[in-house]
């Protein structure tokens, strides 16, 4: 059985511990959050036998195996530096930290102390989207020239996650970060990012709006993201919607998750619903039930298998072309990676 502690009891906390339970040889000892409370509560819906209000306490009494912080961005520095300070092998919620310096040396630090380190990003594990991935692989629409993925929502992402209001760096570092990883995944590195923000919601201290424009691998690839409250004829929250058009063919992940392929020899239609699970919440199942991928990928690595596919070193990757991405915004320019 391998034993973890979970720092955080927000609103994701309670699905990712769920996502847990779905792994065998898993279980979850111990949670902290300085609200005390809110982790006794969470603690007593999830039977985690004991709860802490400060993570080295947590850390000392409870040698957990991994810790598992789920907790806002600006205490994931501090967080993964105590893990490694304690030798404890930590993964780490989306986006990794608040500015690239941070986490360059989060990265470094863990390295160096010999401590793995990898990042609970599950966009990619998606399963229309891995679909996807998996055409590419085999070459079924040949060479990708062009890619657009969209995350447009008039969906009130506030009304469940308040501290997104307060972020100065908001879209991009909390959904960004996952499209730009899923394109990663997709087409390999970027060269060059030009990017566009503006912010439409009133009283929020950050982007709500934002366009990408990647050139990664042979194609053009734009990202647009939206949660400004815009009155959407059809809005699939929180579903990404993909035309990705090839030499051979074309790919659309339309609504529903139906991903759909067209070749020559016509258009194949293949409804790639997420695996369903009781404890997901039906407004973001295809998001939560990718928890469930991410977390036996991260496991796996955990007990000796190759690196994670999102562990440090790879998502900080990611993490270049979101603070790339911000740094286009501001001087209006297009940055080279
Ligand atoms: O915080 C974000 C996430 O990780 O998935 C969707 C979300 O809740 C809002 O963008």
């Amino acid at each position: 059985m391998t034993r973890f502690a979970v720092v955080g009891a927000g609103f994701w906390a309670g699905y990712q511990l769920a996502a847990w339970s779905e792994i065998p040889g898993v279980r979850c000892v111990a949670i902290c959050d300085p609200d005390r409370a809110k982790a006794e509560k969470l603690a007593a819906a999830r039977n985690i036998p004991a709860v802490y209000a400060d993570a080295a306490e947590m850390i000392d009494r409870e040698r957990p195996e991994f810790l598992d912080i789920v907790a806002a961005v600006a205490a994931h520095g501090p967080l993964v530096r105590l893990a490694a300070s304690k030798k404890v092998p930590v993964i780490c919620q989306k986006p990794m930290a608040e500015r690239l310096d941070e986490c360059e040396s989060l990265v470094a630090l863990c390295r160096d102390a010999r401590v793995p380190f990898a990042i609970h990003e599950n966009w990619r594990w998606q399963a229309p989207l891995r679909r996807v991935k998996e055409l590419l692989a085999r070459g079924a629409i040949g060479t990708p020239f062009r890619c657009r993925i969209d995350m447009v929502s008039g969906f009130d992402v506030f009304a469940n996650q308040p501290g997104l209001a307060r972020e100065e760096k908001f879209i991009i570092a909390d959904l960004g970060c996952h499209l730009f990883d899923l394109a990663r995944s997709w087409f390999g590195e970027a060269r060059s990012v030009y990017c566009r923000t503006s912010q439409v919601h009133e009283g929020i201290a950050g982007e709500d709006v934002a366009t990408a424009v990647f050139a990664m691998g042979k194609a053009t690839v734009t990202v647009n993201m939206a949660y400004a409250g815009t009155p959407l004829e059809r809005d699939c929250f929180p579903e990404t919607l993909v035309f990705l058009e090839g030499d051979r063919g074309s790919i659309e992940v339309a609504p529903g998750c139906v991903v759909r392929m067209t070749t020559k020899a016509g258009t194949e239609a293949t409804p790639v619903p997420p695996p369903a699970y009781a404890w997901a919440n039906p407004k973001y199942a295809v998001v939560q039930s990718s928890m469930v991928a991410c977390h036996a990928d991260l496991v796996r690595a955990l007990r000796g298998g190759t690196p994670a596919e999102t562990d440090g070193a790879e998502n900080l990757k990611t993490m270049r072309l979101v603070f790339a991405a911000y740094e286009s915004a501001r001087t209006g320019e297009a940055i080279r990676i």
